[in-house]
């Protein structure tokens, strides 16, 4: 009998994708659903087995009646006033389809997580023309004409005293100009150089900040980026302050951290050193105050400058930048 089961199971399967108008359907239900039909005669002869044996196959039989019944179910809704190639067709009782949710790049969630950590400790944030005067972006800034960073090669020139802004600090210049003294902002936006590698892009982010005040010393800028770093990569980061040279500040020093690779023990991306830098820094050069009439006698400032595309590298263990710009949404949908 069960034997019996299966085969019917089998041929009816068969029958019914052959089965391609409301008539055959039919046909197929009477054969094998019908008063008469196959699975109710297996029903009526269940109490010719031996009693053992009748729960089993009467538990299959109901088993296969109940399957039959589905198909037979689901391919009278083809045919049908609601069938699914109609236009109109409406299955109010499927469950509704989650439309594909968007999500910040991971480049902003980025930037604005930097943001957010100086706005906290009274920053304000200021955001200026990407396409920016030479006198803004270089001069004003102490970059003198035979600066390298001045040469067509590491600059998009737009025509000889106007180009693409190389770092967001005309911003910090264009506040100085127009606010007096004390100013604490940061300036984060898009910046240009002609540079393209596993680690650059010709156009990437920054975030820049500036803090001028009286009595503001290298102790502040010290304890501010510590306490950055802190809440950026976590309180357990060590980092270093190494000296370093930049034309708008003296003294200078870039921030290292530990490798969050290797934690120190020297790998490929901290160069076997243990260290990777994220930041730049100094007290702002008295040169600069002279440009935005500030005296240098009374004020001094500290100013600080990363790039958002390396901390991101850097925090989630990115090894070529351009992934950032690939747009594929494989990608970008992890963060
Ligand atoms: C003013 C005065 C001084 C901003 C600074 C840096 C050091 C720095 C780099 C970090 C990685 C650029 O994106 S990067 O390649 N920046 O190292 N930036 S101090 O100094 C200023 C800015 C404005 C008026």
């Amino acid at each position: 009998m069960k034997d019996r089961l299966l085969e019917i199971e089998r041929k009816a399967s068969r029958e019914l994708e052959g089965v391609t108008d409301p008539e055959a359907l039919e046909q197929f239900r009477v054969r094998y659903l019908g008063k008469k039909g196959e699975i109710t005669s297996i029903m009526r002869d269940l109490g010719r087995l031996p009693p053992q044996e009748r729960p089993e196959v009467g538990k299959l039989a109901n088993r296969l009646k109940e399957k039959l019944n589905r198909l037979f179910e689901e391919k009278k809704r083809d045919f049908g006033p609601g069938r699914r190639d109609e236009k109109a067709f409406l299955d109010v009782s499927l469950p509704g389809r989650e439309p594909p949710r968007g999500q910040l790049h991971p480049i902003t969630q980025v930037l604005e997580e930097v943001c957010r950590i100086f706005v906290r400790m009274g920053y304000r944030i200021v955001k200026g023309p990407n396409v920016e005067l030479d006198y803004y972006n270089f001069e004003a800034l102490n970059i003198p004409k035979d600066h390298p960073a001045r040469d067509m090669q590491d600059t998009f020139y737009i025509s000889e005293n106007v180009v693409l802004r190389t770092h967001t600090s005309p911003m910090q210049v264009r506040t100085m100009e127009r606010h007096p003294p004390p100013v604490a902002v940061i300036a984060p936006g898009r910046v240009y150089r002609r540079d393209s590698d596993v680690s650059h892009t010709p156009m990437f982010h920054q975030v820049e900040g500036l803090l001028v005040d009286r009595g503001v010393t290298f102790g502040d800028l010290k304890g501010t980026l510590t306490s950055f770093v802190h809440q950026m990569f976590g309180k357990k980061t060590a980092l270093r302050f190494r000296p370093s040279f930049f034309p708008f500040t003296e003294p200078s020093a870039e921030v290292d951290i530990r490798c969050v690779i290797c934690k120190g023990e020297g790998c490929r991306t901290c160069g076997q050193t243990g260290w990777l830098e994220i930041l730049g820094s100094g007290m702002v050069d008295p040169a600069v105050y002279e440009f935005v009439d500030y005296d240098p006698e009374v004020y001094s400032g500290f100013a600080f400058g990363l790039g958002i595309e390396r901390i991101a590298m850097l925090k989630y263990g990115i090894d070529d930048i351009h992934m950032f710009f690939r747009n594929d949404i494989r990608f970008l949908g992890q963060f």
